[in-house]
């Protein structure tokens, strides 16, 4: 195939102090994101979540072949096809699949099978990862690294949401195949995550937890 190459378009440099203050400013603007689990029924303009569907489709991946399809679900009769769905797999982690050691480890997170927000938050977004597309005549393109694109894409996802002042909650019911179905997805593309997105609850609480500090996360050779 014929590659095109052109001039590295738009990259900014700051003088190094401006750097300094930029990277402060933005993780003082990414450490206020919290996952929250009490949303508001207030409707979110669509075309806030279009943007931000924009910038995660910007995601680096697998040789630029994009293997991903975010489906946005506001129709409240297909959200509550979703609640009921997530609530049959939750109930089934949480009473039986879950061994202990992973119910220990969410306790302080108190969740459980109960999902409500799955109907209260105005827009619930179904992330799917494409291990392959389907070519025009039905055969398999293979896409690389899928899950580590969608992962970043979803990542990016997260980010212009709460930039652009929403809150998020990445929940992962376990099986999530039951996606496929609700949302009409084919076969091949996998759920990968749901994400909630809405404003949160007038008192909604969120766990107290604390991230671990940068010699904890990171070493340097
Ligand atoms: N999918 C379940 C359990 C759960 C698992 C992890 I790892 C979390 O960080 C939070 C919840 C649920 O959504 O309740």
């Amino acid at each position: 195939m014929d590659s095109k190459f052109i001039p590295l378009p738009d990259f900014t440099e700051f003088p190094v102090a401006e750097m300094q203050q930029r990277s402060e400013d933005f993780y003082n603007q990414i450490r206020r994101r919290r996952t929250v689990r009490e949303f508001s029924d207030r409707k979110v303009d669509p075309r806030i979540i279009d943007e931000c569907l924009k910038a995660a489709g910007t995601a680096p991946n697998g040789a630029n072949l994009q293997p991903w399809h975010f489906v946005v679900v506001t129709d409240p009769g297909i959200k509550s096809q979703i609640r009921v769905a997530a609530e049959e797999e939750e109930r089934e982690f949480y009473n039986h699949r879950a061994p202990q050691e992973w119910l220990d480890a969410l306790a302080p997170l108190g969740t459980d099978e109960h999902k409500p927000f799955l109907e209260t938050a105005p827009c619930l977004i179904g992330i799917f990862s494409k291990a392959y597309d389907l070519g025009p005549t039905g055969s398999r393109v293979k896409n690389y690294y899928a899950s580590e694109s969608v992962g970043i894409a979803t990542g990016f996802l997260i980010a212009a949401l709460h930039h652009a002042g929403l809150a998020t909650l990445t929940h992962t019911p376990s099986p999530m195949k039951f996606l496929n179905e609700i949302l009409q997805r084919p076969r091949h593309e996998r759920a990968f995550l749901l994400l909630v997105v809405g404003y949160p609850a007038e008192n909604a609480k969120v766990p107290l937890i604390s991230k671990k500090p940068l010699n904890e996360i990171v070493s340097y050779l």
